[in-house]
């Protein structure tokens, strides 16, 4: 064990009662598998948090910070947990635990309260992030997302705020969170690039839009639901892994309503079958789509490229040699244009009649979950 002091802990025999131990207040896992931070006892105590487990060889513990509404942290892993009782506006303020900090990140472990209303708006309950670089309000149910926003040395505090509704009704009357607050200093390798508020770091995963429900069949009042959010217009980004030269994106296996952007998607379910005729891309998307800059069918043919899609299935453009017109052909899109990001845009609203202000009417909208590989740069 390497002290901070420079004494190593072979040297103990020669500590006596008055030393003073120090160690690196680091992050750690506590007995019950949370983030904490290493603290000594009297500190983790005296900053408020719960001792759980030992750290730093047992000279320190892992202390736990779990915060409710209308209090403040500058601890990194702290938890913003809901109240037993629901509140109408629970807030916590993060201050940063040094002037060092550049970014936050929010891992929404568990987040769950009411969804948008018929226009994809969060009108009713609303989850909002003040103080920093801009984070649209989101609701509905968002487990397991997450959301990165940019700090300065010299702004104050952020705030995050979950304003609820005691008078909507929802499938269940939880409204539940668990949201680990994660802040990194300005030099930190793992920061995300400026303006990107998702940031994924593998060479595989999936990316999907707020508010995407597995459980549409189990609430029948949901026939109409909107459940892509408006107002949207962010990038969730894509870390390029060592050795891999472009990215795939393709719609989740089994679930066929899985891009269902813009139209009526209410004859849509996870086993339909998909139709070309609901692909849509390049100037044909103006109103909620999403951007994969350079995307085609194999990210190498400059005259099929579309940067926008939408519609109710993931498509490209295929021209043939005797032929520039676009055929929409079902499929994967490929790009090898970086850095690796997808674009989200939804405009204000989900139609309604077809006006110079409003957008031709989409029914039954979920939005996307998407699949994403990068591919080796040898294929
Ligand atoms: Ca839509
Ligand atoms: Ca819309």
């Amino acid at each position: 064990m390497l002290l901070k002091n420079g004494l190593r802990s072979r040297d103990s025999r020669f500590f006596s009662l008055f030393t003073v131990i120090r160690f690196d207040n680091s992050m750690c896992m506590t007995n019950q598998n949370d983030n904490g931070t290493c603290y000594t006892q009297a500190d983790c105590e005296r900053k408020g948090g719960k001792p759980r487990g030992s750290c730093a060889s047992g000279y320190g513990v892992c202390c736990y910070f779990e915060y409710m509404c209308s209090q403040s942290t500058s601890q990194n892993g702290t938890y913003f947990k809901n109240p037993p009782t629901p509140q109408p506006i629970c807030n916590l303020m993060i201050n940063r635990m040094n002037d060092d900090i550049c970014q936050v990140k929010l891992e929404l472990d568990v987040f769950e309260i009411a969804g948008p209303n018929s226009k994809g708006e969060c009108a009713d309950e609303f989850f909002l992030v003040t103080g920093g670089s801009s984070v649209p309000p989101i609701c509905g149910l968002n487990n397991k997302q997450h959301l990165i926003y940019s700090v300065t040395p010299d702004s104050g505090p952020s705030q995050l705020s979950v304003i609820l509704s005691v008078s909507t009704t929802m499938h269940s009357n939880a409204r539940l969170w668990n949201i680990r607050i994660y802040q990194y200093e300005c030099t930190s390798p793992v920061l995300a690039p400026v303006g990107c508020l998702q940031y994924y770091t593998s060479a595989s995963g999936v990316v999907q839009s707020f508010n995407y429900r597995d459980d549409v069949k189990s609430i029948s009042k949901d026939t109409n639901f909107v459940h892509h959010l408006a107002n949207l217009d962010y990038s969730a980004c894509i870390r390029m892994a060592s050795g891999y030269c472009g990215i795939r994106w393709s719609q989740y296996p089994g679930d066929n309503v899985s891009f269902t952007m813009t139209g009526d998607a209410s004859a849509i379910t996870s086993t339909t079958t998909l139709d070309p005729k609901n692909v849509e891309y390049g100037d044909a998307c103006k109103y909620d789509y999403i951007r994969i800059p350079g995307g085609s069918e194999d990210g190498g043919s400059p005259a099929n490229t579309k940067d926008r899609y939408c519609g109710r299935a993931l498509g490209f453009c295929r021209t043939t040699p005797t032929s520039s017109t676009c055929s929409a052909i079902l499929g994967a899109v490929i790009t090898y244009s970086k850095p690796f990001q997808l674009g989200v845009v939804t405009d204000a609203d989900e139609g309604g009649t077809a006006t110079q202000s409003n957008a031709p009417e989409d029914k039954s909208n979920r939005g996307f979950r998407l699949v994403f590989n990068q591919t080796p740069c040898m294929s």
